[in-house]
């Protein structure tokens, strides 16, 4: 057989529209690609929800890459383990309740285990407003990631989605958005996001599941995002909130989708 370059090509742009042409209406549109938004993003596809998951960057995994200060191990505790294990991460008991996992297997194998059930991933992807009526958040607008890096002038696109995951992180990206476009309406003590506090390990455990919920009609925080938002503090290279909190975010959103 003789390789025909047109042929490469037009697999590739037919396979990709199918895919954003399917993603134009979602059940669940997760912005940032990080450890929450993974199984926040599988746990939805499992039960079959229609969902994708945009991330501005070339590769997904966020901040779990890079372990602790580059020393590519993590740390979870007992309660977390469970999600990494039963996507195959192996993980390493270190006595009293804590475990280690090598960060490099446990991105990895989170992302296949994420796409492999169902979850559309568009990397490259930045998530720059939301589309909002009467006061809800019912989708997104996204652009290329390089547009936005190059100041081009373009305009992006829309798609509709029934509910939102802001799983940026640290930056809570989407959530500031809403905060300037709807000044003081955040479902957080004063209207506004409280912001993240400085690091108390235990405390930001507990808190980042507490904190995962909606923050304003169709939107909803996961991950880091959920302290950011309301105000508890960061944990450092401990990523068992972060796997729970994703868990968390998929299941509240499951019930008001029906759980159909
Ligand atoms: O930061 P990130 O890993 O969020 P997470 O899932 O986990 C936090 C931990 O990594 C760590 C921690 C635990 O010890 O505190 O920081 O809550 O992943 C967030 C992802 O969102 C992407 C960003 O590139 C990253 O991969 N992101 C941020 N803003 C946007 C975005 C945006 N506007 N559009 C698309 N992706």
């Amino acid at each position: 057989m003789e390789l025909d370059e047109r042929r490469i090509s037009r697999v590739i742009i037919e396979r990709f529209m199918e895919k954003l042409l399917d993603s134009v209406d979602l059940d669940v549109a997760i912005v940032g690609g990080g450890p929450a938004g993974l199984v926040a993003g599988r746990d939805l596809a499992m039960r079959g929800a229609k969902v994708a998951m945009f991330e501005r960057k070339l590769s997904l995994g966020g901040g779990m890459w890079g372990g602790g200060m580059m020393f590519n191990e993590i740390v979870v505790q007992e309660e977390a383990k469970g999600i990494l294990e039963e996507v195959g991460v192996r993980t390493v008991p270190q006595g009293d309740g804590y475990f280690s996992a090598d960060s490099v297997e446990a991105v990895s194998t989170l992302i296949s285990a994420a796409t492999r059930a169902g979850l559309r991933v568009f990397n490259c992807v930045t998530a720059e407003d939301v589309v909002m009526r009467e006061d809800r958040v019912i989708g997104l607008v996204i652009t290329w990631t390089p547009v936005e890096m190059s100041g081009l002038h373009v305009d992006p696109l829309a798609i509709r989605s029934r509910f939102v995951i802001d799983a940026t992180g640290h930056d809570i990206n989407v959530v500031r958005v809403v905060e300037r476009k709807v000044p003081g309406r955040l479902f957080t003590p004063t209207g506004v996001a409280e912001g993240e506090k400085s690091l108390w390990c235990h405390r930001a455990e507990q808190l980042t599941l507490e904190n995962t919920r909606e923050v304003f009609p169709g939107l909803y925080v996961a991950g880091m995002s959920a302290n950011a938002t309301f105000g508890g503090p960061r944990m450092g290279p401990i990523f068992g909130g972060m796997l729970l909190s994703g868990r968390k975010a998929a299941s509240m959103i499951w019930e008001a989708l029906g759980g159909r």
